[in-house]
């Protein structure tokens, strides 16, 4: 890809020089050859904000180059003043760009070598290098506030974010990194009360942003409506008495022992009785 664009720039810059310089000059020095940034690929945007460049000795007489970093793709170097800056060592360094807080902007490098008498050879331009130091803004995650279904949608918002990672435990332990997608099913932990689920997200760069939101679990919900009263102590008796019932909610275990029994009626009924003691 980046051979191709080169060469795009090449014959662009060839163009120009025949339409408006007459025949070619500078031909004194070739184009500036394996042009590395170690620190930075043109795939993936990096947090890294200084881009370091070096190149290879071109063909001819270079007497030093002409550097430029922008977000121009297309640079050319050329005229009596020439823009950028002319340096005489084989290596660059391009500003912080981390001051211009760039959230995934792509720049480039472009290099032209000159001889001693200032003739400037053709452009050449790397990149892009795509710098990102912004981590994802107005992220958020919506779900049921109470609930007594172990697993939950969750509506996550956030903007310039392509990964995340949701955790029972705190931000960024104990889950995985996904793709950001708008919903996403989430199992909350076994056991009744208000369960944290932390969300963080990420951006290409490893920028992240963390947000958090509380569900109220309620255990021994046989029914799934949502509160405990004697529709769901009575199926739970009939499963201790051995009798045929009704469906009951797996998640209604309160103990998490996987079996609706003993705990779970005297749990319920427990609540129950604290509910109408009030
Ligand atoms: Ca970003
Ligand atoms: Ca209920």
């Amino acid at each position: 890809m980046r051979h191709r664009h080169i060469s795009d720039i090449v014959i662009s810059a060839t163009l120009m020089l025949m339409l408006f310089s007459g025949p070619a000059a500078a031909q004194n020095v070739g184009e500036v050859p394996d042009i590395q940034s170690p620190g930075h690929n043109s795939e993936i945007p990096s947090r890294v904000s200084r881009i370091d460049v070096t190149w290879g000795i071109p063909e001819g007489d270079p007497y030093g180059y002409f550097v430029l970093f922008n977000t121009n793709p297309g640079h050319t170097f050329g005229g009596l003043n020439p823009d950028g800056e002319h340096v005489t060592r084989r290596s660059f360094t391009s500003p912080d760009f981390a001051a211009f807080q760039p959230d995934d902007v792509a720049y480039y490098f472009h290099i032209a070598a000159a001889d001693g008498k200032g003739d400037i050879g053709l452009t050449v331009t790397a990149g892009p290098y795509r710098i990102d130091v912004v981590p994802p803004s107005d992220v958020g995650v919506t779900a049921p506030e109470v609930t007594s279904v172990r697993t939950v949608t969750l509506t996550l918002k956030a903007e310039g974010a392509s990964e995340v990672h949701i955790s029972n435990v705190a931000h960024g332990e104990g889950g995985r990194w996904k793709n950001l997608t708008g919903e996403t099913e989430w199992e909350l932990t076994p056991g009744r009360g208000e369960k944290t689920v932390y969300v963080r997200f990420s951006d290409l760069a490893g920028n992240t942003a963390g947000t958090s939101v509380i569900i109220t679990f309620i255990a021994g919900d046989a029914d799934g409506d949502l509160s405990l009263s004697l529709r769901d102590a009575v199926p739970v008796l009939q499963v201790l008495a051995g009798m045929e019932t009704a469906d009951i909610s797996p998640d209604a275990d309160v103990n998490g022992n996987g079996r609706i029994g003993t705990e779970e009626a005297v749990y319920i009924l427990k609540e129950i009785s604290g509910t109408d003691s009030e």
